[in-house]
């Protein structure tokens, strides 16, 4: 299966990133790797019949994930469990971050598409 996730403490462009991205990766599930601010939390109350298939992580086989898209954040170490998929060779990682700042270690077969950083090949 593919997921996409962002950071816990998922703020409102995390979502809107994890939206956009299905936009892209349509057979993707939506999955919060943990908490949520208080302002998703309301806005998911508020709209919960538009976004009703977004999962939980406790709900996911981390094992049968194929591919993680990870938005609105390049750090594994913010995914909470999720950052397990990043040491798995069989998961292909992508990441789209608008995010400026520190460079983290990528791996070849981790691709990120930032506006601040080159494009990494496969
Ligand atoms: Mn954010």
């Amino acid at each position: 299966m593919e997921i996409i996730t962002t950071h816990v403490n998922t703020d409102l462009d995390g979502l809107a990133s994890m939206v956009a991205a299905q936009k892209l990766y349509p057979g993707a599930e939506l999955v919060f790797p943990g908490k949520l601010s208080r302002n998703v939390e309301e806005f998911l109350a508020l709209h919960k019949d538009t976004l009703k298939n977004v999962r939980n992580i406790k709900d996911i086989n981390i094992s049968k994930v194929k591919r993680l898209i990870m938005v609105d954040t390049k750090s594994p170490g913010r995914v909470s469990k999720l950052k397990e998929l990043f040491n798995l060779p069989q998961v292909e990682v992508h990441i789209f971050d608008h995010h400026p700042g520190r460079r983290v270690m990528f791996e070849a077969r981790w691709r990120l598409w930032s506006p601040w950083e080159p494009v990494l090949p496969y």
